[in-house]
């Protein structure tokens, strides 16, 4: 194997993939919509084994057209990493924004069915192939003010299993990773902006770091093709059982 795509890979856990495996020397596909930051990796890493693509996973008309002009050596596509996703706001059910709420289920769950789709029928076709969903431990554990970010994780983990089933007989693999508390801009953007809440969320903890969660997808995809790693849950020592348990050094 050695193309990866990845969505979201402008920040947190996508970048810090997408320079894991051009480290390890594979071509990488790196997609989000924010086309500077994507421009930041080719400078650091050249147009080589690198192709950048503005992409927004909610799109699925440009999703498709996206992998069907994918050329050699960015084709065919051998792991596709379903990175692209965010919570936004921390308010109870009754309270949240309906428009956040289709935000979230656009990208966290159609933008993951998008590009599974897309891929898909080349992978089974080739016999070959790795889906690399990143769920979280949100969707396991719940928590107040989890509703909908939660569940679009629930979501991801459930359409990781079912899609093995479907997959059963080819030897096309289906990874599910589930972090915990992982420090990226994450809680920025899901605060709308609020840098100081930001800060307090991570404060006096050690939380995850995206490398963390890279060394995990290059750690599964890199096992022999007949194992298929079906789920990672994967939290800093200092949290258990899910976002609201994180020791604090100091309080
Ligand atoms: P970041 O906010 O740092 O990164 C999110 C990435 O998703 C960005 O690259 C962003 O790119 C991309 N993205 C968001 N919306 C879209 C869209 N519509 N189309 C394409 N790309 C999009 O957060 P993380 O790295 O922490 O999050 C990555 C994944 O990990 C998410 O699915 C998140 O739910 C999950 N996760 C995060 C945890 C955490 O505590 N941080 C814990 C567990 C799971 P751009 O804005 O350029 O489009
Ligand atoms: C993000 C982790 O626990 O903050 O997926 O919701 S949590």
């Amino acid at each position: 194997m050695s193309t990866i795509f990845i969505t979201g890979a402008t920040s947190g856990i996508g970048r810090a993939t997408a320079e894991k495996f051009l480290q390890e020397g594979w071509n990488v596909i790196a997609t989000g919509r924010r086309e500077s930051r994507l421009r930041e990796l080719v400078d650091a890493y050249g147009p080589d084994k690198l192709l950048p693509l503005v992409l927004d996973v909610r799109d699925r008309a440009a999703v498709q057209a996206a992998f069907a002009a994918l050329k050699s050596p960015f084709a065919p596509v051998d792991v596709l990493v379903n990175n692209a996703g965010l919570a936004l706001g921390v308010s109870v059910a009754q309270q949240s924004d309906p428009e956040d709420w289709d935000t979230m289920v656009d990208t966290n769950i159609k933008g993951v069915l998008h590009c599974t789709r897309a891929v898909l029928p080349g992978m089974v076709e080739r016999n070959t192939g790795h889906i690399v969903n990143i769920g979280s431990i949100a969707g396991s554990y719940a928590y107040v003010g989890g509703n909908v970010y939660g569940a679009s994780k629930a979501f991801v983990e459930q359409f990781s299993r079912n899609l093995r089933c479907d997959l059963h007989g080819t030897d096309v693999r289906v990874t599910n990773i589930e972090p915990g508390l992982l420090e990226s801009e994450f809680t920025l953007v899901r605060l709308k902006g609020n840098e100081e809440g930001s800060r307090k969320l991570y404060e006096d903890a050690e939380p995850l770091h995206p490398v963390d969660v890279a060394e995990c997808i290059w750690w599964a995809v890199q096992r022999p093709a007949h194992v298929n790693i079906c789920r990672i849950e994967v939290m800093p020592v200092c949290q258990r059982n899910g976002a609201t348990e994180v020791f604090r050094k100091h309080k």
